[in-house]
């Protein structure tokens, strides 16, 4: 319905219909009491106006009922509006298991996206229709924010930590992304295209990739060449933990606490390495802040993601659950 009003996004995703209809929801709440409110003052300004020179106002020392039902119905209304949005935020904040994981990087003035296999894109996102997709942020200088106003999604990226944001697009087509955080000179340009493809399309176009390298491969080669081989061992045996099988699962650290191995661990482990320490391990690890940009971080995490074929003893491998046992 709202695609035949001119200026209005197209509805394309999972979320869209959701909030149209509590966009649609909030603004006839808003029109009905703002057109009563209106209604009301020019009724009574001919209602009670002044007949004679002398007329005096009878005095009003309030109604009860009235002062309840104002307070009541708008405490109702406002937390249908709240509890609707909130159900809608919490799905949006919790991606499903099964997400097809994109990186996203914002720098100024440009997107940087990476495909799980490793295929690079700049301002053009490719996502397949009906899959649920994931997509991760992360910004080499400032604040930006990634908005696909025909999915209704939006998240900022942060310099210093990954954001994450889903949705599942339901229409092939053409939409429009945009920055939506005011970055500097060219910001207003800081934009793409995500382009939904029935999945047989996606996959024969993410197959046909030319101008990428293996993520994996580059994550190893950067393992060798920024010497994290040194420390970690295949076997454990060095002076930080194996990578074996820690994707995924839950790290018991030095303070008792256990934490979930994901892509935001694995990042602010090589950038702050002393923020969280693994258990029964001396905090040793360099900071590489500055040393790797956000690419090699990606590819880093890739290789350590592959990593999970001879689970540690006493970790769980990648995807077990943890049982926070010896
Ligand atoms: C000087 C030795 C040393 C070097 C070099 C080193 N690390 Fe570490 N690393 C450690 C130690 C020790 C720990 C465990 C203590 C801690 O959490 O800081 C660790 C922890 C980690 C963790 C968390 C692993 C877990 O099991 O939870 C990751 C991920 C990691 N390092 C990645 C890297 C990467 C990537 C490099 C190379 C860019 C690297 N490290 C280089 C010593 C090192
Ligand atoms: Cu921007």
């Amino acid at each position: 319905m709202q695609s035949q009003l001119p200026l209005y996004p197209e509805s394309a995703s999972n979320f869209s219909s959701q909030v149209d209809g509590l966009m649609l929801f909030m603004v006839a709440v808003c029109l009905f009491f703002g057109a009563l409110i209106c209604v009301a003052v020019v009724y009574f300004f001919f209602r009670y106006r002044r007949k004679t020179a002398d007329e005096i106002g009878a005095p009003i020392h309030g109604d009860l009922r009235l002062e309840i039902t104002w307070i009541v119905l708008p405490f109702f209304l406002l937390m249908a509006m709240f509890g609707w949005g909130a159900v809608i935020y919490v799905d949006y904040r919790h991606a499903p298991p099964d997400t097809l994981d994109v990186y996203v990087i914002g720098k100024q003035w440009m997107w940087k996206l990476q495909q799980p296999n490793g295929r690079r894109e700049i301002n053009e996102l490719h996502v397949p229709v009906d899959r649920n997709v994931r997509l991760i942020l992360a910004s080499e200088d400032v604040i930006h924010d990634f908005s696909v106003p025909a999915f209704r999604v939006k998240m900022d990226v942060m310099p210093g930590h990954y954001n994450s944001m889903w949705f599942k697009p339901t229409k092939t087509g053409r939409y429009h992304f945009f920055c939506s955080q005011y970055c500097g000179t060219s910001h207003a340009i800081m934009g793409g295209w995500v382009t939904v493809m029935e999945q047989d399309e996606y996959a024969a176009w993410l197959a046909g990739s030319t101008n990428s390298g293996d993520p994996v491969a580059e994550g190893a080669k950067l393992y060798n060449d920024l010497a994290c081989n040194t420390c970690h061992l295949p076997d454990g045996k060095g002076r930080g933990p194996s990578y074996n099988g820690v994707y995924g699962s839950k790290v018991k650290l030095a303070d008792g606490s256990a934490v979930l191995a994901d892509d935001a661990y694995i990042r602010e482990s090589i950038l702050q390495p002393n923020a969280k320490i693994v258990a029964g391990f001396q905090p040793v690890m360099p900071s590489f802040q500055g040393l790797v940009t956000e690419d090699q971080i990606i590819a880093l995490t890739a290789y350590i993601k592959a990593q999970k074929d001879q689970p540690v003893p006493g970790k769980p491998a990648a995807g077990e659950p943890a049982t926070g046992k010896k």
